[in-house]
């Protein structure tokens, strides 16, 4: 079973990952963790913070020589702003004490206040710190480690911005993997180029009113082997996981798997992939992409397609959002805190690294194996003895 958890805050010292369930045998660089977690600082509209802050990480366990044990993969990753000035020392100090600066003005549309009354704290800082979509680091850390383990059965993922606030690409054509350099080159990671100038006037235009962007992203897996996930119960359905796994990303509100609520409004006749046997190929092909590659709760072995949906960000640099200090109960505006103006295209990042989390997990449960030529052959094994 290939399962990770992370911990870290936002401001503290260092975010750390861990990774159980990785075979052995599969090659792994720092170097590689960190060109990943590169892509994720990516995108215009990001705040000062992406700028000075480098991802510093270590493999603390579970690499030897280049290559996994077998054993959990440990990653930490330091929060270099602790290290460039002592600001957060005190105000993230783990030693006892307490803060002389508490946050009580909760912004609407984060864990603030929800997060204060659950947990008992009167200081918004105590939720916000692990709420922050920083922990989305420590996760793309995993993430480079499993997208190293997928390409080793010719899997690959990626993801490019569709929609930057009302700026929406009405292009058709999807990148492909030899795509993805230009994808990343965009400043907003968008693919399609005429509505890349669109989404960069809407950024622009939110930024000068101090305001904040939502958008979506559609993420893209190529090569996914056939039958991942299973339909003989909820809880192993891969459509399911797929989408809890993005509905985790901090601040995305909507799930899509291929034309989702657009195949909604269809009739039955137009809205499913009609099979056929390719016989050259010696194998089943969909003609089309609607059900985005997963049937039953399974993996056809067509495109998989995903699409994560963005709320604006919820911290505003110009606080105009209603609230109240949960002190004085008197009304005010939230307090302000450093933000970016949208996080759409780092975002994509994130939903890849989730995609690819889930398709590893699942491939991991259907292949198995201890080593990594024990994972491959069996999943060759089983793709040869298809069609
Ligand atoms: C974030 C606010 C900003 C972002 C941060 C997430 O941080 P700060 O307030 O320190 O400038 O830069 O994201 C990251 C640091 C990151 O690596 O993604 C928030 O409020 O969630």
């Amino acid at each position: 079973m290939l399962r990770y958890l992370t911990a870290g805050e936002s401001h503290g010292q260092a975010l750390v990952v861990i990774v159980e369930g990785l075979p052995a045998g599969l090659q792994i660089t720092v170097e590689e963790i960190q060109a990943e977690m590169a892509r994720r600082r990516l995108g215009y509209g990001r705040g000062p913070r992406q700028k000075f802050e480098q991802d510093e990480l270590t493999l603390l366990g579970g690499v030897r020589h280049g290559r996994t044990l077998g054993s959990p993969v440990a990653i930490e990753i330091k929060n270099s702003e602790w290290f460039r000035s002592d600001k957060w020392h005190e105000e993230m100090s783990p030693a006892p004490g307490m803060t002389t600066q508490p946050l009580t003005q909760v912004r609407p549309g984060h864990a603030d206040l929800v997060g204060m009354q659950k947990y008992g704290f009167t200081d918004a800082r105590d939720v916000l710190e692990r709420a922050s979509a920083r922990e989305t680091a420590a996760r793309v850390a995993a993430g480079a480690v499993v997208k190293k383990l997928l390409a080793e059965l010719g899997v690959s993922i990626l993801s490019h911005v569709i929609q930057m606030g009302a700026a929406r690409s009405k292009a058709v054509e999807r990148p492909t993997i030899a795509d993805l350099a230009r994808v990343d080159e965009s400043p907003v990671r968008c693919f399609d180029g005429a509505a890349e100038a669109a989404m960069i006037e809407e950024i622009k235009a939110a930024a000068k009113d101090g305001d904040s962007l939502g958008g979506v992203v559609e993420v893209l897996g190529y090569g996914i082997p056939i039958g991942l996930g299973s339909h003989v119960h909820w809880d192993r359905k891969i459509d399911a996981a797929l989408a809890q796994a993005i509905m985790s990303i901090q601040a995305v509100k909507g799930v899509e798997i291929g034309d989702g609520f657009e195949v909604a409004g269809r009739r039955g006749s137009a809205a499913h992939d009609a099979i056929h046997w390719d016989d050259e190929a010696r194998e089943y092909r969909r003609e089309s992409s609607l059900a985005g590659g997963t049937e039953g709760g399974m993996t056809t072995g067509e495109l998989l397609v995903v699409r994560a949906a963005m709320k604006p960000l919820a911290t505003l640099n110009q606080p105009t959002l209603k609230t109240v200090d949960v002190i004085t109960k008197e009304s005010t505006v939230s307090f302000k805190e450093r933000t970016d103006v949208t996080a759409v295209p780092a975002m994509g990042v994130v939903a890849e690294t989730m995609v690819a989390l889930v398709v590893a997990a699942e491939a991991q449960r259907k292949f198995g194996g201890d080593s990594l030529s024990e994972f491959v052959r069996n999943a060759e094994s089983f793709r040869s003895s298809l069609g």
